[in-house]
């Protein structure tokens, strides 16, 4: 049974993203202004399209809070999608509205749009873009930013940094790799780094594999729209196991290591070291040069359908992603330490 879960639904032009979470402590201070500036940091970055002209992200909480604080009860927020004004018609619920206005049928290598196809049974392809485009991954930032406010309480933060775009390692270069690739009619992605600092040794377990906080992490990271590969800690191939391990050693009476290439997890359970992931995000499948494709009506070649999309999402990718971990790091303190309340969860951690 976990203990922090929530569910997301909302199309991509729809009316608006939302999300339910259950298992928050009461009495956790919820500061709307910190979730709005997550929402803001993931709209950011340099590459984004012009979706992200339109949108204003802002989180709008509906239920599971009064006065500014968790109840114990079901938190439910909503963002709305302003471009849903420009999509009324086309992404309307009544049957009565039917129109073929934005319908697609030549898929996209690389996005959902086949596989996606197939597995539903949809003619129209608009109908799997909607809720596979990564708009969705808004309204998981505005969940981790309520994860994130539960694990600042604890003493616990987070971070990420983009540490490669394309062939660009410098983020001097960075905005030049963009631009050279957005003249080519073509996508860019990149890697990029998450860290957090502060977290209890005891996280996961080696007791079972699906309790491994690696695994749990794995599935968070791999699940992000793009991203095709993860490291924890330092990539150890080619290295032998003497340089690889972090010793240990005594400092000021304390046990500490010496290095961290582990990544902060040993046995499937964090060891108090930083928390450290990387991640690799596959440049963007929708390009104003398309590639090969195929009409699903027709079965005859064509090109690939291409709307509006971002030249380069990594940024983007990584707030996500930070986001994601603080699911988890939330979801296993809770697991451990209990608690209904947040002054239950502060005490059983070991906070005054
Ligand atoms: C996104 C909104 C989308 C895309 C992007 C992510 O907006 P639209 O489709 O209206 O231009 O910018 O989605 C994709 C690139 C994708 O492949 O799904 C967002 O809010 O992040």
């Amino acid at each position: 049974m976990e203990k922090f879960r929530f569910l997301t639904s909302g199309e991509s032009h729809g009316k608006c993203l939302t999300a339910i979470i259950e298992g928050l402590p009461a009495g956790l201070k919820i500061d709307i202004d910190y979730i709005n500036n997550e929402l803001k940091r993931r709209q950011e970055g340099y590459g984004r399209g012009e979706r992200m002209k339109i949108e204003n992200d802002t989180a709008e909480i509906m239920s599971g809070v009064r006065f500014g604080e968790t109840i114990g009860s079901p938190v439910t927020i909503v963002i709305k999608n302003r471009d849903f004004e420009n999509w009324q018609k086309v992404m309307s619920t009544s049957p009565n509205d039917y129109t073929d206005e934005k319908s697609f049928s030549v898929f996209r290598p690389g996005h959902a749009d086949f596989a996606g196809a197939i597995k539903y049974g949809q003619k129209d392809l608009r109908n799997i873009l909607e809720r596979s485009s990564a708009r969705k991954t808004a309204i998981e930032v505005a969940v981790g930013a309520i994860a994130k406010l539960f694990l600042k309480e604890l003493g616990i933060e987070g971070k990420s940094d983009v540490i490669q775009i394309g062939s660009a390692c410098c983020p001097d270069k960075f905005h030049q790799e963009i631009d050279l690739t957005k003249e080519k009619g073509d996508s860019v992605g990149g890697k990029f780094v998450v860290e957090y600092k502060n977290i209890p040794v005891g996280l996961g377990s080696y007791a079972h594999w699906d309790r491994g906080i690696d695994g749990r992490l794995a599935q968070v990271i791999m699940s992000i729209p793009a991203v095709k590969a993860m490291e924890i800690g330092k990539n150890p191939l080619g290295m032998c196991g003497s340089d690889y391990h972090d010793e240990f050693d005594m400092k000021d009476g304390k046990i500490c290591r010496t290095s961290n290439n582990a990544g902060g997890i040993e046995g499937g359970i964090t060891n108090g070291q930083n928390l450290v992931i990387s991640a690799v995000m596959k440049p963007i499948p929708t390009m104003l040069k398309p590639l090969k494709s195929v009409d699903m009506k027709t079965n005859e070649k064509s090109e690939a359908h291409y709307e509006r999309s971002d030249v380069c999402a990594v940024e983007s990718c990584a707030v996500v992603a930070e986001s994601r971990v603080a699911w988890v790091l939330a979801n296993e303190i809770l697991l451990k330490y209990g608690g209904d309340s947040i002054n239950e969860v502060k005490k059983s951690i070991g906070f005054r």
